[in-house]
């Protein structure tokens, strides 16, 4: 039987190249730097199958496109706002995501994010880097207590479900979760979570506020410079999910003029670039999308895409269908 032609748009996990190849014709992007939207779209004329991350911007392409010889994308990821969903769909493309295997990892790295800027950990990281540390004293950075505080949770998937597990399990926070459809008891009950109305009401309750919803067109400027002004001038502000769901400028006014008392951010709007606006900011911690950066995840990630391929091509419907 002829393999099918895969391209894999950065390069993955030894062992999952390996895996692989054994199964499909594989072609690799050995420059490793994103493909180009016109790269892209040749791909999707000469591959039945593309597997693309983060970095592939999958506006319109495929809309340009008579008959794309792509049947599947697997993407190396659990989301997928960076797909334009309606096109590839409408050309009878599947889509499917990695969801599970990155949600520990990820809730791992927003409670880092928490405690880093609770505790002032980056301003102190820098000091102590750049020979400013003068010695201990009292009054030295001192940050906010995080156990026992209010962690508000915007989207209650499961990345949202394990940072709720670890802040409330491992530092006794009280939980309050705004989700767009209504959580099961059962769930909530895990965390002894409740579930609020609206964002809106949300947000003046938190000491600290997670984003763990979708990014993509829905949830552009989630929290802008009204919702900002409702979060508490000591709270702070955690975003592992997608840098378009805040506005960064108004994000950056409200530490400025410090509305609020301090964010994390693992995703930016355009990232790798970053707006000069949030550069100067102390009160911020600034990671470079690390949140599933953990060789288990990457490699599990990784395997996850693997199954799916085997199935489409094997005439099964793969477990992580999203369209
Ligand atoms: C991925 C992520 O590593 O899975 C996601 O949605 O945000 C990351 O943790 C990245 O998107 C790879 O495509």
């Amino acid at each position: 039987m002829v393999k099918p032609k895969v391209l894999v748009t950065r390069r993955w996990p030894a062992a999952v190249e390996a895996r692989l190849s054994e199964s499909f014709d594989t072609v690799l992007n050995t420059s490793d730097t994103p493909l180009t939207p016109e790269e892209f779209r040749t791909a999707l004329q000469n591959y039945d199958a593309v597997l693309p991350t983060v970095t592939d911007r999958i506006g319109n392409l495929a809309l340009e496109l008579e008959r794309p010889q792509t049947k599947i994308l697997a993407n190396y990821g659990v989301g997928y706002s960076h797909i334009d969903m309606a096109g590839v769909t409408r050309h009878g493309i599947t889509v499917t995501n990695t969801p599970d295997v990155l949600s520990e990892c990820t809730a791992d790295l927003a409670m880092t994010l928490l405690l880093m800027v609770a505790r002032r950990a980056g301003e102190g990281e820098r000091e102590v880097r750049e020979g400013r540390w003068t010695g201990w004293r009292p009054t030295h950075l001192v940050g906010t207590k995080v156990s026992g505080k209010t962690l508000g949770i915007i989207g209650y998937g499961r990345i949202g479900q394990q940072m709720a597990k670890r802040a409330h399990h491992g530092f006794g926070m009280k939980i309050l979760v705004q989700n767009r459809s209504r959580v099961a008891p059962e769930i909530l009950a895990q965390c002894n979570a409740t579930q609020v109305d609206n964002i809106d009401a949300l947000l003046p309750q938190c000491d600290f506020v997670s984003l763990h919803c979708p990014g993509g067109a829905q949830n552009r400027h989630l929290i802008n410079a009204s919702r900002l002004n409702l979060m508490k001038p000591d709270a702070f502000l955690i975003n592992t999910a997608r840098g378009e769901v805040i506005d960064e400028l108004a994000l950056s006014q409200a530490l400025w003029f410090e509305t609020i008392a301090g964010v994390g951010l693992d995703v930016f709007d355009g990232e790798p670039n970053i707006n000069p606006a949030l550069m100067n900011c102390d009160n911020l911690v600034m990671l470079p999308h690390l949140g599933s950066a953990t060789r288990e995840s990457r490699e599990a990630m990784g395997f996850r895409v693997v199954d799916n391929l085997c199935d489409f091509f094997q005439g099964r419907e793969p477990r992580d269908r999203v369209n």
